[in-house]
């Protein structure tokens, strides 16, 4: 008799889960996109607010009686370690991306002890849930410019002392460290990105580049008069979000746990940007912009620029869009926002139009406008 031989069963590769802190930020926004693209099964971890915070990840949002749902939020804390080790051990995902913070840096200067708190003791807490629940997935820790601050030197480089000016800075300085402690005292494969500064549409509205495209896009529709900044002559090195969070990504693919330096390494000051994005609309920004002093930090970071030829020779990371292009789209995505908001949505602007004709009277329908001019 012909008998078959019983062939060895062959295992599925398991699905990829990942894990995302900070998932209704601007990062988590575009990692969640970019890893469920990639086939991931995505848990995003979401503190409770009493208002929706969930605007960012709307359009990734499945409903959880769906019958596969790709992208699922769970409720914790970073200042909640029972919330932690709760989710590590039902969720047990292969890579854990920790991008959720108190992220501003002048905040941070008023809520110094909550920063501490966050930015800080949570990336230990994260840890801690690691090695109690016995899992051994890969750590992404979003380390920032900031820890550089009065730098040490130009451009800074994975070798750059560090030399924080805020609270925000120190507390990245304090999750920088023990990320590296626990990669050497517990063999954990984890990696810190020291990410310079990246914007996008999603960006917080109280941060500068933000605050100056909306402003740019409000003063062209004739809802805003005048734009308060503090410092202009603050030089960052500004990159898109979209390249940036690809980089978390590679780093958490080799073969070894390292720290990189993401960045664009060109830097510009605040008058350069408010150049391009008031320049996008027709306008001068010198006939807008008054300075409040309140938007002065009591130490400030002078200057920024990275060199990421280290995560370039390991993995072929280098930034796609330039600071031009990144400016622009910005400011093109608030006229299109601030439009829908007071004409409701399907609304196209033409381009010969004239946008100086809306008026004060559309003013009443734009709600939160105070805080435009917060931070
Ligand atoms: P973001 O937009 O401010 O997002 C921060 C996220 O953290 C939000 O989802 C926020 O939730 C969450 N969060 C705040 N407090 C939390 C808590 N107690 N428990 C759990 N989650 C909490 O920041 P981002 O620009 O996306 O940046 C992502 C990460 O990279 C942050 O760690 C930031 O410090 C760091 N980083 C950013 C840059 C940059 O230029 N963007 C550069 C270097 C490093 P809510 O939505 O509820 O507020
Ligand atoms: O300030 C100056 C301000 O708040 C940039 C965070 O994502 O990147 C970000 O921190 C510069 C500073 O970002 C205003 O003094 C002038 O010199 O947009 P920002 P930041 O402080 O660089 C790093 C890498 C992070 O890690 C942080 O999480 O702009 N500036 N006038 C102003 N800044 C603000 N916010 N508002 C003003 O009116």
């Amino acid at each position: 008799m012909n008998r078959r031989k019983k062939q060895p069963k062959k295992e599925l590769p398991r699905e990829r889960v990942a894990l995302i802190t900070g998932i209704t930020g601007q990062d988590g926004s575009y990692l969640a996109e970019f890893l469920l693209k990639k086939g991931y099964r995505v848990y995003g971890l979401m503190r409770r607010s009493s208002s929706f915070n969930t605007g960012r990840i709307n359009h990734l949002y499945q409903d959880p009686h769906d019958l596969d749902p790709r992208l699922e939020l769970v409720y914790g804390d970073l200042n909640d370690a029972s919330s932690l080790n709760k989710i590590l051990r039902s969720i047990q995902p292969d890579e854990i991306y920790n991008l959720g913070a108190q992220s501003h840096v002048r905040v941070s200067f008023d809520i110094p002890e909550y920063t501490a708190e966050i930015t800080g003791v949570g990336t230990l807490r994260l840890l801690e849930a690691i090695r109690d629940s016995g899992i051994q997935p890969k750590f992404y820790q979003a380390s920032s410019s900031e820890m550089f601050g009065k730098v040490q030197a130009i451009p800074q480089n994975e070798t750059t002392p560090f030399y924080p000016r805020s609270p925000y800075g120190v507390a990245k300085v304090y999750s920088y460290w023990i990320t590296v402690n626990y990669r050497e005292s517990y063999n954990m494969f984890a990696c810190n990105g020291i990410l310079f500064n990246h914007e996008s549409p999603r960006r917080g509205e109280t941060f500068v580049s933000r605050k100056i495209t909306k402003a740019a896009a409000r003063i062209k529709l004739g809802i805003q008069q005048e734009l308060f900044l503090g410092n202009l002559e603050a030089r960052r090195d500004w990159g898109f979000a979209g390249d940036y969070v690809e980089a978390m990504w590679l780093m958490l693919q080799q073969d070894k746990p390292n720290d990189y330096v993401i960045a664009t390494g060109r830097q510009y000051s605040i008058k350069d940007l408010l150049a391009i994005a008031f320049g996008e609309v027709g306008l001068d920004w010198n006939d807008y912009v008054r300075i409040d002093p309140r938007y002065y930090r009591p130490a400030e970071v002078d200057l920024l620029v990275g060199d990421s030829s280290k995560a370039y020779s390991q993995f072929g990371w280098k930034p796609r869009m330039s600071f031009q292009e990144l400016i622009r789209m910005m400011v093109q995505a608030d006229l299109t926002e601030e439009t829908q908001r007071l004409y409701g949505t399907g609304y196209v602007m033409s381009e010969d139009e004239n946008l100086s004709m809306y008026g004060q009277d559309k003013l009443v329908e734009v709600v939160d406008a105070g805080l435009r001019n917060s931070f």
